[in-house]
């Protein structure tokens, strides 16, 4: 037998199932065995002590993205992916993201030559539709999801985004001939725009009135009414960016309902509250995301839902704006909350802070955090290699020092945002390696690995969220001589 390539040995795993010690060997950037007494590799590394979990899986983020404004948010690929390799994030699922009267293919094709150039981490792409023409969805999407993008997200709000209920029915419709993963943003679009047009008539401008213009009761709303087609149409969709307890309960009566969804919340619902956006003058800009931050009563609903097994998954929602004319105060120094790009950074991050959130405070378990943040994200989204340390896995391991405490510094990190909302929190866990298909891309605090360096993931194959068979009494042929109304 040769020899592996490199034994990882004598340190704590953490999967989605279980914390064990064991050696993990490496060959050919797979994990080829894990256990105990393995034999020697060409290269060893002594981990006892450590604590080993799978590469993470961020499966929301927005990279080199084009918004509907015109604006292109402050990460390049490069710099994204750098970031979250910092972070221990090796797999990222970013969008090519359309707007109205584009070729899907070109755009993908656009967001593909912008991640071959720069991408560090591995990568996939869900495809935002925001004019889902008929052509599109029978002629382009097809081909699409065969190259292995089997997801999309629609927008249930903004002017430029949103996908009205007749043809959001038929993305639904569409997506499940193609058997493809429905993401959705789901608020009440005529809730944001009343409200909105309200509080800037009446001069309510300042930050802190973006979140009163997202009224929580539009979530639930949103969620009722997307629940209510997925089961219409029987067609899995992912609830994404949960933020409300109304919200969540809307999520998981439907669940119980026997829907099929799945439900995401990012580090941000779990971490911050509206108070922050009281910070004087524009300052509040900083923390300017859509949902909006929401109150103490919602980030412990959502805790209690992670707590529950409700919500599948944690995603950073990274969607970097700089504090200057390139991003946030791109509408002038003294911006209204409608003016301010949404989005904030939290691709780097995410990792250590829920480590610290989950485990260091003992909310959750190890396994837990190991599963909301890789496993579950990469089984949802069939990236069959990722999110798990298994003999045939890609090695993507990340290296803890579980009990190293420290503070979130003020200053630039890796990627380009300029900032990070997180300034000063104190935190239990820090990495300090990380491997990327058995290369070390993170140690000694840099990162070393080349632009261009992360693989597209095609996801082909079918997704693993199937349909339940259950479609609306109305669309059962027996009821339409036969016919099949999909
Ligand atoms: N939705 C997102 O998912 N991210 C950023 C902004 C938004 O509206
Ligand atoms: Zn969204
Ligand atoms: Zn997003």
């Amino acid at each position: 037998m040769s020899q592996f390539d490199r034994v990882l040995r004598g340190g704590t795993v953490a999967t989605a199932t279980s914390v064990f010690t064991a050696d993990i060997a490496i060959q050919d950037g797979r994990i080829a065995a894990l256990g105990t007494g393995l034999p020697p590799g060409r290269e060893e590394v002594d981990v006892r002590g450590r604590l080993l979990t799978p590469g993470g899986v961020d499966p929301h983020c927005h990279i080199e993205q084009l918004a509907a404004t015109g604006l292109m948010n402050a990460d390049t690929f490069e710099s994204a992916t750098r970031a979250a390799l910092a972070g221990g994030t090796t797999t990222v699922i970013p969008f090519a993201a359309q707007h109205r009267g584009m070729s899907l293919a070109e755009v993908v094709a656009d967001y593909h030559a912008r991640a071959r150039r720069g991408a560090m981490a591995d990568y996939a792409f869900h495809m935002i539709i925001t004019d889902p023409r008929p052509e599109l969805l029978a002629e382009e999407l097809p081909g699409l999801v065969r190259a292995g993008h089997a997801s999309l997200k629609v927008f249930m709000t903004y002017e430029r985004l949103r996908v009205e209920d007749e043809p959001l029915l038929e993305v639904l419709a569409a997506a499940r001939a193609h058997g493809c993963m429905v993401c959705v943003h789901a608020e009440n679009h005529g809730m944001i725009a009343w409200m909105k047009r309200r509080l800037v008539e009446r001069g309510h401008t300042a930050p802190r009135f973006h979140v009163t213009s997202h009224p929580r009761a539009g979530e639930a709303e949103a969620i009722r009414r997307i629940a209510t087609f997925a089961a219409f149409l029987d067609q899995p969709v992912m609830v994404f960016h949960i933020s409300t307890r109304e919200g969540l309960e809307a999520f998981a009566r439907a669940r119980a309902e026997g829907v099929k969804l799945f439900g995401e919340t990012c580090t941000q619902y779990l971490l911050l509250t509206a108070r922050e956006l009281e910070r004087p003058g524009v300052e509040g800009a900083r923390w300017i995301c859509s949902p909006p931050l929401r109150e103490d009563e919602d980030v412990a609903a959502l805790w209690r839902g992670l707590e529950l097994g409700l919500l599948d998954c944690v995603s950073s929602d990274h969607a970097p704006y700089r504090m200057d004319e390139s991003g946030k105060l791109a509408r002038g120094p003294n911006p209204g909350f409608h003016e301010i790009a949404n989005g904030m950074p939290g691709i780097e991050l995410r990792l250590p802070l829920l480590f610290d959130a989950m485990v260091a405070r003992g909310r959750l378990e190890l396994v837990d955090f190991v599963r909301l943040t890789a496993t579950a994200p990469a089984r949802l989204y069939n990236l069959p290699a990722k999110g798990d340390l298994a003999p045939g896995m890609d090695a993507d391991i990340v290296v803890w020092d579980p009990e190293a405490e420290w503070e979130i510094p003020e200053g630039p990190r890796w990627d380009n945002a300029g900032y990070t909302p997180y300034a000063g929190r104190r935190v239990r866990g820090r990495i300090l390696q990380v491997y990327r298909r058995g290369e070390l891309v993170v140690a000694d605090g840099k990162v070393r690995a080349q632009p261009g360096s992360g693989r597209f993931l095609p996801r082909t194959g079918g997704l693993p969220a199937r349909p339940t068979g259950r479609l609306a009494p109305e669309l059962d042929p027996a009821r339409n001589g036969g016919a099949s109304l999909l």
